[in-house]
């Protein structure tokens, strides 16, 4: 079977890349979609995540990086996925991933999302908070692979 693990990935964390290893294990392939969302303002572009990605998922060999604009279903659709695979770690996302699962199944019948709970070390990890804590000098060394720390880094200097 192959799922898609669609997200922003701004940039991806020790929580992405828990879900991503236990999908690896499970799926047969795993497709990891960057969302390029030219609305918001990241701190990565779509060439930097995607290249991110690529870098801390090079040892799965059943891991592809992609990205997507649009819709997730007509993506979906295009790779010829019916399977969508979401991590959760609170209430707050189940109430709005399930809002998403309820549209993505309304706007293609065929689409399944399935969920991860997120493991327990993870539970309180974003990328919004590991930028925020990166910016005011934080420690972030546990919470995201080192080349990932590298360009945060790199980007807050820049700012
Ligand atoms: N532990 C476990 N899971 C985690 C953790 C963690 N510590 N951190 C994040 N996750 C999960 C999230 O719950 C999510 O499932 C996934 O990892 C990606 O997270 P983010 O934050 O990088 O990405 P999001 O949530 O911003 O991604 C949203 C999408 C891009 C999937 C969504 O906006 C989308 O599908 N957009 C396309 C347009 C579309 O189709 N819109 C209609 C949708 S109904």
């Amino acid at each position: 079977m192959v799922v898609l693990y669609p997200g922003s990935f701004d940039p991806v964390t020790n929580g992405h890349l828990d879900i991503i290893k236990r999908c690896s294990k499970k799926f047969n392939k795993v497709i990891v979609a960057v969302l390029n969302n030219p609305s918001k303002k990241p701190m990565f572009t779509v060439e930097e995540r995607v290249k991110l990605l690529q870098e801390v998922c090079k040892d799965y060999d059943n891991v592809e990086i992609d990205c997507f604009s649009g819709l997730l279903v007509d993506y979906a659709k295009k790779r010829d996925i019916s399977a969508i695979v979401k991590g959760l770690r609170a209430v707050s996302d189940f109430e709005y991933e399930l809002q998403m699962a309820l549209m993505n199944r309304n706007l293609d019948n065929d689409i399944e999302t399935l969920f991860l709970m997120t493991s327990a070390k993870y539970s309180f990890l974003s990328s919004s908070l590991v930028k925020e804590v990166a910016r005011f000098n934080g420690d972030i060394s546990d919470l995201v692979p080192k080349s990932v720390e590298q360009a945060i880094k790199v980007k807050i200097k820049g700012e």
